[in-house]
């Protein structure tokens, strides 16, 4: 419920049409700063990035996530192949305390595969993240220019966070 509650909230702020620091928790997991790049009227796929941080004593894994602006959505890494940067599914993607999980361009990300509409810029979308303890968690994940290499974001302790 709590949860419902923090995600109705972050809605309402993003109505109001501010680049407002949003992060949610699924058990001990901190999901941070849920983005994506606009897309392309025409681009069949898209990406969500943001941060995974365990805040307790123990890790949890994502196993999964889907969105209803896309197919299927897979947790995917990037990797050199003959100096080419290929992208690849993985099964899961680890997170430990200590030790944060970066979903960011280059590197893991949450591929949106079948985009049912474009990803425009300020609008935001749904996505709902599991994990192998802490069960689903549903974040709105923020879309920023398509130039964009990295959030928006306030400094992490400009004092923008919910407790
Ligand atoms: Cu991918």
């Amino acid at each position: 419920m709590n949860r419902l509650l923090r995600v109705t909230a972050a809605l309402f702020l993003f109505g109001t049409g501010g680049a407002l620091a949003h992060d949610y928790k699924a058990g001990p997991i901190a999901i941070d700063h849920p983005w994506a790049r606009a897309t392309a009227p025409s681009a069949p796929n898209g990406a969500a990035y943001f941060v995974l941080n365990s805040v307790g004593p123990d890790g949890d894994r994502l196993l999964s996530a889907s969105t209803p602006v896309a197919e299927k959505a897979e947790l995917h890494t990037h990797l050199m192949d003959n100096g080419v940067m290929k992208m690849r599914p993985v099964n899961a993607i680890e997170v430990t305390p200590g030790s944060p999980a970066a979903l960011a361009p280059g590197g893991l990300h949450v591929m949106l595969l079948g985009l049912k509409q474009p990803l425009v810029k300020g609008r935001s979308f749904p996505l709902t993240l599991v994990f192998e303890k802490a069960g689903a968690a549903t974040v709105q994940v923020d879309v920023q220019g398509a130039g964009e290499a990295a959030p928006a974001h306030r400094a992490p302790d400009a004092g923008g966070h919910k407790p």
